[in-house]
């Protein structure tokens, strides 16, 4: 069945939801995006997930065409257009068609979509069996290029890195930043255990500040298990006891081995199952009612 896609304000048919070959979303990527899921119709930290939007926006000078709360109404409404009850929404805003050329001043009214449909981002096996990574030679942009904190139209380094990683038999590569720390994956947030404490790359260090990660701080809190932020090398991560990532479309996922070397004893971590399982919960019970918009 045709997906009802929610455009500039109106529900179209997918076939008619089109965006202008002038759109610098398209022409120089210029436009922001967030990622979010919904579980048994109600969708898991919305209002965090366009605040996210919003900044991203704000620093692009991307003046939002819409406020936060018809952004969030947005989302619920193609939602329950689509008769959705679990699934991801992809919600995209360009800075609109103008004519050729970078600058943003020629466009006059950006544009926004929103789709909702399912994701799947690794094959169930994976989360049982957990995930092998490679490190990609792409490194994570610095703080001098465009914030690596900003969810930009481009994302041409993560997608580059994830080739690297799917080229060499992985389904997720590690990213690093310019000094060779870690940073995160190529959609994920990244955490190792060791000694009984639970560590992710800095901000700072060029991940992305994930609304799933900051979910993974609640839990650990929840878990009682000691967590902070640090800056990460290789070294850690081949050292580490049980390696796991976290993102909007993966959720929680296990990773058994990186660069070929095995993460503790190379099966799914105990801990993690732990995170799985609050996770799991957390999801189910938690988030915006769709109808309620
Ligand atoms: N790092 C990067 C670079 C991301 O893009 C995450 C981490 C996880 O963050 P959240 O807030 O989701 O916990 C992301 C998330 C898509 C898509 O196609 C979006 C992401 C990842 C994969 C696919 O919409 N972004």
């Amino acid at each position: 069945m045709a997906l009802k896609i929610w455009l500039d304000g109106k529900l179209v048919d997918e076939d008619e939801a089109k965006v202008s070959v002038f759109d610098h979303g398209l022409l120089y990527g210029d436009g922001v995006f967030e990622g979010i899921r919904f579980y048994s119709g109600r969708v898991f930290r919305l209002e965090e997930h366009i605040s996210r939007l919003f900044d991203s926006a704000k620093a692009i000078l991307l003046k939002m065409p819409w406020t936060h709360k018809e952004v969030c109404d947005s989302v619920c409404e193609t939602i329950a257009a689509n008769g959705l009850v679990d699934g991801y929404v992809r919600l995209v805003v360009t800075r609109g068609a103008g004519g050729l050329g970078l600058n943003p001043y020629l466009c006059e009214t950006p544009s926004m979509f929103v789709i909702a449909s399912s994701i799947t981002l690794y094959p169930e096996e994976y989360y049982a069996n957990g995930l092998s990574l490679v490190t990609c030679s792409t490194r994570r942009p610095t703080h001098g290029s465009l914030s690596p904190q900003v969810k930009s139209l481009n994302y041409l380094n993560n997608v580059m890195a994830k080739v690297e990683a799917l080229k060499a038999g992985a389904m997720e590569g590690v990213m690093l930043n310019e000094q060779g720390c870690v940073a995160e994956c190529t959609g994920d947030n990244l955490f190792i255990l060791k000694n009984g404490k639970i560590r992710t790359p800095r901000i700072s260090d060029g991940a992305l500040d994930g609304i799933t990660r900051a979910v993974i701080f609640e839990l650990a809190e929840e878990l009682g298990i000691p967590m902070t932020e640090e800056t990460l090398t290789r070294y850690d991560l081949y050292t580490s006891e049980e390696c796991f990532l976290s993102g909007t479309a993966a959720e929680v996922i296990p990773v058994v081995a990186i660069d070929e070397r095995p993460i503790g004893d190379g099966q799914v971590g105990e801990t993690f199952k732990k995170f799985l399982e609050a996770f799991r919960k957390l999801t189910q019970s938690t988030g915006t009612p769709v109808g309620g918009a």
